[in-house]
């Protein structure tokens, strides 16, 4: 049955999500997320986002990054495999990385696929055929989701479970509308991407909403405006990569995955101040947000 209201997410229930580490853990107890992220120009973005996925309990981390981008993803990050894949001129992903990538997922228990992808036209392309045929649980946000924008049908197609993490201006995309019309009705927006897409939709922005496709909507109260600031979102798509492949449910995922990011953002801008904060302060203070949960 669908709640007439929205519910306020609150730490005892977040809590509930996270399962204890069995003491026999190794690193396949914590599943494999596999990440498609960057092209020229949007390196970051792929690297707060696969650090994002190893700060918060991935087993392993491969970034699937364009070819040529490898060594200096490869210097970027010393926790995160890197699987080099084909790429364009512009250096973003070609349609010829389908296979490769598609092989790679099969052996991962998630995927997150869209910061910083760029949208030219084969990566677009790529993107479409990925998110079609993944065989795991995946979060699709940013331009993974300008690519799905105009064939809505992939998503609702979908065999496996997906979370889309738009922000207003993404959403606006995905419904056919613009941001203010998003923002003036925020729960509608996210009860539609939901129920249109018929995956879990979180939409992002002061008091992030998650809804999922049998009628429950949450609200994040976790987070202030410091998080508006370049590769913040980035950073909350490896986070709830990283919980789908530990065996959280998409609706779960999303919403502890919010509330974790919110609590990183409200620790460093405490530390910080909220002018200053960057994205990079969210991984450094995801420890102390996970250390409320243990
Ligand atoms: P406006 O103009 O501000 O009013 P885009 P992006 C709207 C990567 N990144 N409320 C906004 O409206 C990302 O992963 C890489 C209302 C504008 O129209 C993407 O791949 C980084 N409106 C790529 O860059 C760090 C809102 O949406 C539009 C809104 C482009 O992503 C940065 C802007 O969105 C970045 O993460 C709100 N709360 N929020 C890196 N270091 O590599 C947004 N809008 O055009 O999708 O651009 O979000 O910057
Ligand atoms: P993105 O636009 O993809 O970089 O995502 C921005 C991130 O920062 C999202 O998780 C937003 O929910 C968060 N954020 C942005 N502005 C605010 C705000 N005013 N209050 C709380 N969280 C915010
Ligand atoms: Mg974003």
């Amino acid at each position: 049955s669908v709640k007439a209201e929205a519910e306020l997410l609150e730490k005892d229930q977040v809590a509930g999500l996270f399962k204890p580490y069995p003491p026999d853990a190794h690193k396949g107890t914590f599943g494999r997320v596999f990440i498609l992220a960057g092209s020229a120009g949007m390196t970051g973005a792929a690297a707060l986002c696969s650090l994002a996925a190893a700060r918060s309990g991935a087993g392993l981390v491969t970034l699937g990054t364009p070819e040529s981008l490898n060594d200096i993803m490869e210097a970027k990050i010393t926790e995160v495999m890197t699987l080099a894949l084909p790429e364009t001129p512009q250096r973003s992903f070609s349609i010829k990385a389908l296979g490769k990538a598609l092989e790679f997922s099969s052996q991962c228990d998630a995927a997150a696929i869209g910061p910083g992808l760029s949208r030219q036209d084969e990566t677009r392309d790529f993107i479409r055929q990925f998110v079609a045929a993944c065989p795991v649980p995946m979060v699709i946000d940013a331009d993974g989701l300008n690519a799905l924008a105009e064939k809505p049908e992939i998503l609702a197609g979908l065999k496996v479970p997906a979370i889309i993490t738009p922000h207003p201006g993404e959403m606006a995309r995905l419904l056919s509308t613009d941001a203010g019309a998003v923002q003036e009705d925020r729960v509608g927006a996210v009860r539609e991407a939901t129920k249109r897409f018929k995956c879990t939709a979180l939409l992002k922005g002061a008091r992030t909403m998650i809804a999922a496709p049998e009628g429950s909507l949450w609200i994040n109260p976790t987070g202030n405006p410091g998080m508006a600031t370049g590769g913040s979102g980035d950073v909350l798509t490896g986070i709830i990569a990283a919980f789908l492949a530990r065996g959280m449910e998409p609706w779960e995922a999303a919403a502890a995955g919010a509330y974790i990011h919110g609590l990183a953002g409200d620790l460093a801008a405490a530390a910080k101040g909220e002018i200053s904060l960057i994205a990079s302060d969210l991984l450094d203070f995801l420890p102390e947000a996970f250390s409320k949960f243990e």
